[in-house]
């Protein structure tokens, strides 16, 4: 057992399981929020955030990427729990000082759970390792950006850097960042969204030409019928579930596709309506499909060819605007239903059911998240959903489309940025006429091949904007290994996390501003602007004093480094874009396609929405210029005798990597996290007891790694037979780098195949048994990424 795997249980040892709840929010989550929040912020910085956040004049919430309300229709408190959470979290009255570092060593700290790091609060000054030295010590900004210009600059080649981004930072940070990389000489922009909802991206650039959501709120509100496939509201986005609350005020039904009965699914009890105080709150699923992990494009192909046959089709829609509907017509029609019962483990009937609900509705809107992402076929899988709501005629009409749930609070804001590995030719022809250099055109490294070429020697330098790199890519031991390796690893980062402990030789820690603080420059006090899941953009102001006098804003980090590693070169003016962010809004309005009155526009209240040429007119940016139908194979995982499906997901106390707490309260999971949700009669068939300790044993044989995280209670859950679920990031380690969605190299964190042992049970090497029905290019080859087809828009 390692040493981490025995400390994570040594926090669990008061874990408590209880029935899992019908019903999500309600008055609990309101005492929960501001029970945190007085604890973290006190009385006053409590008051000060929360009522802003979220408001036409306040800040955008750092948690989820839900749209707001339109101005005027904003409730007092246009906030959630965990959006709650997530500014407590930030806004903490907690510091991690130089003191503290020198008071802990590296490996002191590197013993101590991720909770536990998040609890020492904010980092309050720039902080180096240097190389053989145990603890971080305090260093100048001016030295730590020499360090940094001078490890760049001794590169063989700018393609020996990665720089990696996480979904918080905001439009004008991501501008200048990916303006700088470029300008220094590379394309290894790996971001969070190639873990995230990159399968997205691919699948909707190909068939709709835009990788974006189709719809607003409004549309949300106006849907007859809501499917939600492969996403828990109550937790993530729980701001959509008073949109979802409103849709069935007004009549829609909703349809659930999800292995698991979540309770923000179920039943929502809205704490701001007197009915979700004392009433039994909104019933919310008309339907749940319990779908087995993986089965949704054999599920959603059954439903295409129920379609057919019913002749439930919009053939005037697809006259006028769809391209390849009689080849999705002709191989739906060959649906082998025993295939598609196997891959689901849902009956023709139940199918049946939601396939009328979608043939009686005259708007639907499909909604998803990272059940339906994070899959080898989740690519087909999205495209399967793009197929109907084409065959329905459901895009680009009132209270209809698609909508991809987006994760990260501005993660959508940084791809339109130009945060991007493979950034389409168009998007640097307009860069290279509003700067006058032409930017390297190769496509760069994304998140799995960065780790590759750090593994490998081919990289040496890691620079991080947000995010915990480590804890969130695949494969832990690998990712680490390919850390450590680095000669310099560069955090820009608010609070204490793992990615700074398992660094590079050298390491800087860059203490930031974050959205809830303001942002005061030369020219005086700076907004930011950020793009939520429906392409909506606006402005944030931060309320709060920094904290620490020693920060600096991720635009100053961006342009302090950009500034000493390029000198003066191609006469980029960073010191201007420093000092007034107008002037990265400028560039902006210049170089991103429907930005054109991006200073004025932004800071409208409620901001301006992006163009979108399928919801607005129909009309599609394809290769065909049509909507496209595509059709797709139905592949099987294979499963060995006595493994299982593992879904890694996220409690309700978390937000990706951040531990809030140790509950999962909906869930039933109270005070530990290293529990694996199994199905009672595959505990039975396992020979295990509910509540007993086991070890989970990946199986993956295309190489020797071998994959375990130790140390988990079994809990018998309602989940499909043969599927589990735990927590990520603890079963990070057993999803293997190199299983990766086809198309959109995403790591199938949704479909890890396990078996669960007896703790401590030793397992002889080499039987990982073969999994896959087929073999996969597992070859470490960087260059996979390159056969993936040319991207035609951003995002
Ligand atoms: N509070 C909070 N908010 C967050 C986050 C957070 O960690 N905490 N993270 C943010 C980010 S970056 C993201 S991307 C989103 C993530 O939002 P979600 O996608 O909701 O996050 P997960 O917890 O990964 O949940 C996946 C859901 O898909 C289901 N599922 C798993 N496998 C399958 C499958 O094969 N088919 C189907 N149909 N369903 C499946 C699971 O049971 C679960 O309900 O949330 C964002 N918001
Ligand atoms: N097994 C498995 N793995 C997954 C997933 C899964 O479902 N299963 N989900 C994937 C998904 S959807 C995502 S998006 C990724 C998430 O991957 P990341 O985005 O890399 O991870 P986070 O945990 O969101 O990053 C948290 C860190 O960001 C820093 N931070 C917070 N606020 C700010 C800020 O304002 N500015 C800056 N500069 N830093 C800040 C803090 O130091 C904090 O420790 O994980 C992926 N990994
Ligand atoms: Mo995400």
């Amino acid at each position: 057992m390692s040493k981490r795997d025995r400390r994570a249980i040594g926090s669990d040892d008061d874990l408590r399981v209880r029935p899992p709840d019908d019903h999500a929010a309600g008055v609990k989550a309101v005492a929960v929020s501001m029970q945190r929040s007085l604890t973290q912020m006190g009385p006053r910085r409590t008051a000060a955030t929360l009522l802003r956040l979220n408001q036409a004049e306040g800040f955008d919430c750092p948690s989820c990427a839900w749209p707001d309300p339109e101005v005027g229709h904003r409730h007092t408190a246009e906030f959630c729990e965990n959006g709650a959470k997530a500014v407590s979290e930030e806004a903490t009255t907690a510091r991690a000082t130089p003191e503290f570092f020198a008071r802990h060593s590296i490996a002191e700290l590197d013993a101590q759970t991720e909770h536990w790091l998040g609890q020492q609060g904010r980092i309050t000054e720039p902080m180096v390792k240097r190389p053989g030295a145990e603890h971080y010590a305090p260093v100048s900004w001016d030295a730590a950006f020499s360090l940094i210009a001078d490890h760049l600059n001794a590169l063989g080649s700018p393609d020996e850097a990665v720089f990696y981004t996480s979904g918080r930072a905001s439009n004008e940070a991501a501008f200048a960042y990916q303006l700088f990389i470029r300008a220094y000489g590379t394309n290894n922009l790996p971001d969070c969204s190639n873990m995230c909802h990159e399968s997205t991206s691919v699948a909707l650039a190909e068939t709709i030409g835009i990788g974006k959501a189709s719809v607003s709120l409004e549309d949300v509100h106006a849907a007859s019928l809501l499917v939600l496939a492969g996403q828990n509201p109550g937790t993530n986005h729980p701001r959509m579930l008073s949109a979802l609350e409103e849709a069935k005020d007004r009549g829609a039904k909703i349809i659930a596709i999800n292995p698991l009965r979540e309770a923000g699914l179920v039943n929502f009890r809205n704490p701001q309506r007197p009915r979700g105080i004392v009433g039994k709150g909104t019933a919310l699923a008309d339907l749940h499909l319990p779908v087995k992990i993986n089965g949704d494009l054999a599920l959603f192909q059954a439903i295409g060819s129920l379609l057919v046959e019913w002749d439930a089709i919009d053939h005037d829609f697809v006259a006028a605007y769809a391209h390849g509907y009689e080849a999705w017509r002709d191989h739906v029609g060959a649906l082998d239903w025993a295939q598609v019962e196997a891959a689901t483990g849902l009956s023709k009937e139940l199918i049946t059911q939601a396939a009328r609900m979608i043939a009686d509705s005259p708007a639907t809107v499909y909604c998803w998240a990272m059940g339906l992402t994070q899959h080898r076929n989740s690519v087909a899988t999205i495209k399967e959903i793009a197929n109907l709501a084409f065959a329905r005629g459901d895009i680009g009409k009132p209270g209809a489309g698609l909508l991809p749930v987006r994760g990260h609070s501005n993660v959508q804001g940084d791809r339109t940025m130009g945060i991007w590995e493979r950034p389409p030719q168009h998007f640097l022809d307009r860069l290279q006429a509003e700067f006058g250099f032409d930017p390297p055109r190769e496509h760069g490294y994304d998140t799995v091949d960065s780790i590759r070429a750090l593994r490998d020697g081919k990289a040496h330098v890691f620079v991080g904007l947000g995010g915990n790199f480590v804890q969130a890519a695949p494969d832990t031991e690998v990712t680490a290994d390919a850390l450590r390796r680095a000669r310099l690893t560069v955090h820009v980062s608010t609070k204490i996390n793992r990615s700074h402990l398992v660094c590079g030789e050298t390491a800087l820690i860059l203490p930031t501003l974050g959205r809830t603080e303001k942002d005061v420059q030369a020219s005086g006090e700076q907004f930011v602007s950020v793009e939520d899941s429906t392409c909506s953009v606006h402005a944030s102001r931060g309320p709060l004093a920094p904290a620490s006098p020693h920060l600096r804003s991720e635009v100053a980090i961006v342009t302090g480094i950009a500034e000493r590693t390029l000198g003066d070169r191609y006469g980029l003016d960073w010191a201007g874009m420093r000092d007034d962010y107008r002037r990265i809004r400028t560039h902006i309005s210049r170089v991103v396609p429907g930005c054109e009155t991006y200073e004025v526009s932004v800071d409208r209240a409620g901001g301006f929405v992006l163009p979108h040429p399928p919801r607005d007119s129909r009309t599609f940016p394809t290769a065909s210029g049509r909507a496209e139908f595509t059709a797709s194979p139905i592949e099987l995982l294979q499963v060995g005798e006595g493994q299982l499906v593992l879904q890694t997901l996220r409690s309700h106390d978390q937000f990706n990597t951040t531990i809030y707490g140790l509950d999962d309260r909906y869930r039933g999971i109270l005070g530990g996290r290293r529990v694996v949700f199994v199905n009672a009669d595959d505990l039975a068939m396992l020979g295990l007891e509910n509540n007993q300790l086991v070890d989970l044993i990946g199986h993956w044989d295309d190489d020797d790694v071998e994959r375990r995280a130790n140390g988990f209670r079994v809990v018998a859950y309602d989940t499909p037979r043969g599927c589990a679920a735990a927590y990520y990031p603890e079963t990070n380690p057993l999803v293997p780098l190199d299983s990766t969605a086809e198309g959109s190299n995403t790591p199938t964190s949704k479909s890890v195949i396990i078996s669960l042992v007896p703790a401590g049970t030793a397992v002889p090497a080499g039987t990982g048994s073969s999994t896959r029905s087929d073999a996969m290019d597992a070859t470490g080859d960087d260059d996979g990424h390159k056969s993936r087809p040319e991207p035609t828009h951003l995002s």
